[in-house]
């Protein structure tokens, strides 16, 4: 069982947290994931759409009509060429299209000898954007996301668009615990819904425990980047918080504008996908 070896790899692979500005080819670190003037103008206008329409209720929803996994089945190299139809609205930092970030982010973790399940990670965190090509607009897959049901933290980018957000005027979601109970831990909260929640579901029985944190918690930058929403957290959260921080620049910092050779790489990404992963996906 390939998910056997996670304990070998754990201390040889937490010692490599890449050095600051290893990953940065074409921008300074300092450059990516600028909200104040952003380079692409889909960005504000994309938040003021997130953060008016993503209430608690939006999310019970989409839980609903998504997490059985019973719209679609098709091979995961299908999938990808499903996505690339998708440009990403909410991202300040790449204008390529999404297999060629999936395929960065995870050659930027194979250089720096990751474990291949990272590698895979890598490849496969933003397959849930493929919601979008259900119909659902990107201000319900893409972007940072957060925790629905309390109070909003102020680290949030655009922190006051929520202004709009239906849940702001009641009073039972705006307590810092809302609908929670202290220390709850992650699992227990629903985030905003989006691609990480739905690829997170979709990958749970394949992948080791840290690998579905960083799926699950890709986009939640007011926890990973921020150390927002502490009492919400248990131990586990806290303990896998390393992983989701490790992950991180390898997505931010690897959107670089040279796309990687695919011909090239094509075998070893085959190999990859069938050692872990179901010949078909179910969306
Ligand atoms: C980006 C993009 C990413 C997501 C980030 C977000 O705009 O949508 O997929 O992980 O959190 O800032």
């Amino acid at each position: 069982n390939p998910l056997n070896s996670l304990d070998e790899w754990e201390d040889a692979v937490l010692q490599r947290y890449p050095e600051p500005g290893t990953i940065a080819k074409e921008k300074t670190e300092a450059e990516f994931r600028n909200y104040e003037s952003p380079e692409r103008d889909t960005v504000k206008e994309f938040y003021r759409l997130n953060h008016t329409y993503q209430t608690y209720d939006f999310v019970q929803e989409k839980r609903a009509a998504y997490l059985s996994f019973d719209k679609k089945e098709m091979p995961v190299w299908e999938a990808f060429d499903f996505l690339n139809q998708l440009v990403d609205d909410s991202d300040p930092d790449t204008d390529l299209d999404q297999f060629q970030h999936l395929l960065q982010t995870a050659e930027a973790i194979r250089t720096d000898g990751h474990p291949d399940w990272m590698v895979l990670v890598g490849l496969m965190h933003d397959m849930g954007k493929v919601l979008c090509l259900f119909g659902e607009p990107q201000w319900a897959v893409v972007g940072d996301t957060f925790p629905v049901g309390c109070a909003y933290s102020d680290k949030i980018v655009y922190p006051e668009f929520f202004h709009h957000n239906p849940d702001f005027a009641n009073p039972k979601f705006q307590t810092q615990l809302g609908v929670y109970s202290k220390n709850c831990g992650l699992r227990n909260v629903n985030m905003s819904w989006g691609h990480d929640e739905y690829v997170y579901q979709m990958m749970k029985d394949h992948l080791p425990e840290p690998a579905l944190y960083m799926l699950r918690y890709h986009s939640f930058y007011s926890w990973h980047r921020e150390g927002s929403y502490d009492y919400l957290l248990d131990d586990h959260d806290r303990e896998m918080l390393k992983w989701v921080k490790l992950f991180n620049p390898y997505d931010l910092y690897s959107k670089c504008p040279v796309p990687p050779d695919w011909k090239q790489l094509r075998p070893y990404y085959e190999d990859l996908v069938a050692k872990y992963l179901p010949r078909n996906l179910k969306f």
